[in-house]
């Protein structure tokens, strides 16, 4: 056999039949062996080349290297310890000029190099080649459940519509009936804003609801409507398992003729039944919201411990008052609607059994890896 140098390989007739072969004898040709792989495999000018060399060199069937390890079959018994040593060195030597080559062409390949470097793509290349595996991502959790509960509610007949985050008091809070005395309006209980807003939109905050969206849809087009919102919400809430200071929550609003308490309660049913499955128990009390007459706390159970029932309050809802209807123009003679507003990381929390909502947002991928 001829190596690429043109020099004899000192291993080519080296076979476990072979005659013994002394020790000196086996390791001269192991030095010889790293040389000529060595410098076959830095002297290669390109892939095709390096390729050449390393079938020639550690190809796993008849590489020199291969036929190396069956000479090691041939020295004599208490020098195999010595030859073994050597021929491992020898072997991660040549492996380790095989990557160095590798990388080196990796960087100089013209086709390659002359493509701009897109740092935003996955990588593509080193996860192929196993070499800085890059699992692939999936969706945050709580976006699947959004998505998720966009399509229950899809086929529910409910569309979704948007509304911004930066909000001023009208929306927030004048149009929903809740007046400049009500504690919801404290400047600590929300995030107000340095900046006021455009034109008489007075001060401005981050929205602490998404009941804000409600109005917004009424004042752009008369009833029917059907809707939910999905979108983040801001509150100066001390983060606790169940509690943080930005959370998101899913608002619906149905407003047309005839429509009951018991619209909401079918809706609501279904909805939870749909996500969490149909066992789940769903618990309404009656509760306080200044733009829903009456009002309901939406409950879940969340565990039964020794035969008693843990509940966890997943959101409020109600008939729409007739002041917010009056608010956008409707005509509470005419129509009525309810509407509800759950909180997604909670509900996302039920399905998956998550105890701590802040788990979230700690964005440790052991955890979100599970979703
Ligand atoms: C409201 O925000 C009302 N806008 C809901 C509503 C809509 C009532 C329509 C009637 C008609 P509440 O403040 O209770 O209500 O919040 C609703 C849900 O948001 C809570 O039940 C809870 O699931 C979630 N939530 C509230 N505060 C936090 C928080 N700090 N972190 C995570 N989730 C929260």
């Amino acid at each position: 056999m001829v190596s690429s140098l043109g020099q004899i390989a000192p291993f080519a007739l080296g076979t476990p039949h072979s005659a013994a072969m002394p020790l000196q004898a086996f390791l001269t040709g192991l030095d010889q062996l790293a040389q000529a792989g060595q410098s076959a495999f830095s002297q290669s000018a390109d892939a095709a080349a390096l390729e050449a060399a390393r079938v020639e060199f550690l190809g796993a069937k008849s590489g020199r290297l291969k036929a190396a390890q069956k000479g090691l079959g041939t020295v004599p018994g208490p020098d195999k310890p010595a030859a073994g040593k050597r021929f491992n060195e020898v072997k991660m030597l040549l492996e380790a000029a095989l990557t160095e080559a590798q990388e080196r062409l990796r960087g100089t390949d013209s086709a390659e190099s002359a493509e701009p470097f897109d740092p935003t793509l996955p990588g593509g290349r080193e996860f192929k080649e196993g070499r800085h595996p890059v699992a692939p991502g999936h969706l945050h959790p709580l976006t699947q459940t959004i998505e998720e509960l966009k399509d229950i509610m899809g086929r529910l007949g409910f569309t979704v519509a948007d509304g911004p985050e930066v909000e001023d008091e009208w929306h927030n809070f004048e149009a929903l009936n809740i007046p400049k005395s009500h504690p919801a309006r404290d400047p600590l209980e929300n995030f107000y804003l340095a900046t006021a807003g455009v034109g008489n939109a007075g001060p401005m905050l981050l929205r602490s609801q998404t009941s804000t969206v409600q109005i917004r849809v009424m004042e752009k087009q008369p009833p029917p409507v059907r809707i939910i919102s999905l979108g983040r919400v801001y509150r100066p809430d001390d983060a606790d398992a169940t509690h943080y200071p930005m959370f998101h929550q899913i608002e619906g609003l149905l407003v047309d003729r005839n429509v009951t308490m018991a619209d909401l309660k079918s809706v609501l049913r279904l909805f939870a039944a749909s996500f969490l499955g149909h066992d789940v128990h769903i618990r309404f009390r009656p509760s306080f919201f200044p733009f829903t007459e009456p009002s309901v706390e939406v409950d879940m159970a969340w565990e039964t411990i020794g035969g008693k029932t843990r509940y966890v309050e997943m959101g409020g809802a109600g008939m729409v008052d007739p002041n917010v209807l009056r608010a956008v123009g409707y005509d509470p003679e005419e129509v009525t609607g309810f509407a509800f507003g759950l909180g997604v990381e909670r509900v996302c929390a039920r399905r998956h059994g998550v105890a701590d909502i802040r788990e979230f947002y700690r964005n440790d991928v052991r955890f979100l890896s599970q979703f």
